[in-house]
């Protein structure tokens, strides 16, 4: 699953991504014309709890991929970066938007206005969509003319719905489709249709505050598919550099709480519908990632075809339970280690060992 990192020019998007995956890049003050992709481990303090139990050899935490995406350089509608295959291909986006002054950094737009930034690129998600169905449509009612297709139809009246969202200055995720429905409408990259987590890149000297209280974001943090955080790239960077007991002290001085990079990286993992189960064992602590819903005997296929095709039962226990009991045989004898089936749908933070046979 993939993230991809969209926005203005200088907005902070290649310092966040080298951030987040550890692949530090020359920023070139933005000039970056070129994407690039890395992996951003999740943290997850119940594995790291798990880990502690079992002192595995290895340790092995969930991963999601960022794709950095050059900036948008100016205000022309119809602007094509928005069709760069990153973008298009991404399950979820981030939009990074600019909150922090400097001199030294030109803003494209000349000024700094994160909500004036955001509304422009969602005006892009929803015109670039429009583009898209009306080609697509054109096509269609050419086809239909030429021969009754129920298939074809219905991919009409779909479309024909979509339009009509769109032209309401509406993004596709605001409204329901059923499965069916997503499947087909998937197939055309909607950007107006993927989840996205905004990011307010913040100065220094307003770290603590919570930019979202601000009047004018209302309108924003109310709409479904929309998450919102902030982060001050600067101040992570010099995060970065400081060890644990360093970084914890200059952060509470600061009035933080909480890392930003975990806090984004775990709305991202939240907004791609994903769950983690993990298997625990004296040789490996791992986290899988799972979207919400799925079986047991899917899950099983992402560890190995094998546990798959020999799946015989899962061996199921809430994660918590395992951490209060302390392990697997003292669960079963507790009885709280349950059997389930192929059809059992994981559960987030659950340790599984699949029984199988080949
Ligand atoms: N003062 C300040 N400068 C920042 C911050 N984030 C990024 N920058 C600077 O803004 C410039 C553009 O950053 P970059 O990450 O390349 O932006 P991109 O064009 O969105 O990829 C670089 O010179 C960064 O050092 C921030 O939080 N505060
Ligand atoms: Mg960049």
């Amino acid at each position: 699953m993939e993230v991809g990192i969209m926005g203005l020019a200088a907005s902070g998007k290649t310092s966040l991504f080298g951030l987040l995956t550890g692949q530090v890049q020359e920023t070139a003050g933005g000039r970056r014309d070129v994407s690039q992709v890395g992996i951003a481990k999740v943290p997850d303090p119940r594995l790291d709890a798990l880990a502690a139990i079992f002192e595995p050899k290895k340790f092995t935490p969930a991963t999601i991929r960022f794709a950095d995406v050059p900036g948008i350089p100016d205000e022309h509608r119809g602007d094509t970066s928005f069709n760069l295959p990153e973008l298009r291909t991404a399950d979820a986006l981030m939009v990074v938007l600019r909150s922090f002054a400097s001199d030294a950094v030109a803003h494209p737009k000349g000024s700094v206005d994160p909500l004036r930034d955001l509304e422009h690129i969602e005006d892009e998600f929803i015109l670039q969509d429009q583009m898209v169905v009306e080609r697509r449509l054109e096509r269609l009612r050419k086809d239909i003319q030429k021969r009754r297709d129920p298939e074809l139809e219905r991919e009409r009246d779909l479309l024909e719905r979509c339009l009509e969202i769109l032209e309401s200055a509406t993004p596709l995720r605001n409204e329901t489709f059923d499965a069916n429905q997503m499947k087909k409408l998937r197939g055309f990259t909607f950007l107006s249709l993927k989840p996205v987590l905004v990011v307010v890149n913040v100065g220094e000297d307003e770290v603590a505050s919570d930019p979202f209280r601000d009047p004018g974001w209302e309108k924003w943090t109310s709409r479904p598919g929309l998450a919102f955080t902030r982060v001050c790239a600067t101040l992570e960077s010099e995060l970065a550099e400081l060890d644990g007991d360093d970084a914890q002290v200059f952060m509470e001085d600061l009035g933080l709480e909480d890392r930003a990079l975990d806090r984004i990286i775990g709305e991202s993992y939240r907004l791609l519908g994903l769950i983690s189960f993990f298997t625990v064992g004296e040789d490996e602590c791992r986290a899988w990632s799972i979207l919400d819903g799925t079986e047991a005997l899917e899950a099983a296929g992402e560890i190995h075809s094998d546990i798959q095709r020999g799946f015989i039962r899962a061996e199921v226990v809430p994660g918590n339970e395992l951490l209060e009991v302390g392990s697997l045989a003292g669960c079963r004898q507790r009885g709280t280690l349950r059997l389930e089936g192929k059809t059992y749908k994981i559960v987030d933070g659950e340790v599984v060992h699949f029984r199988f046979n080949v």
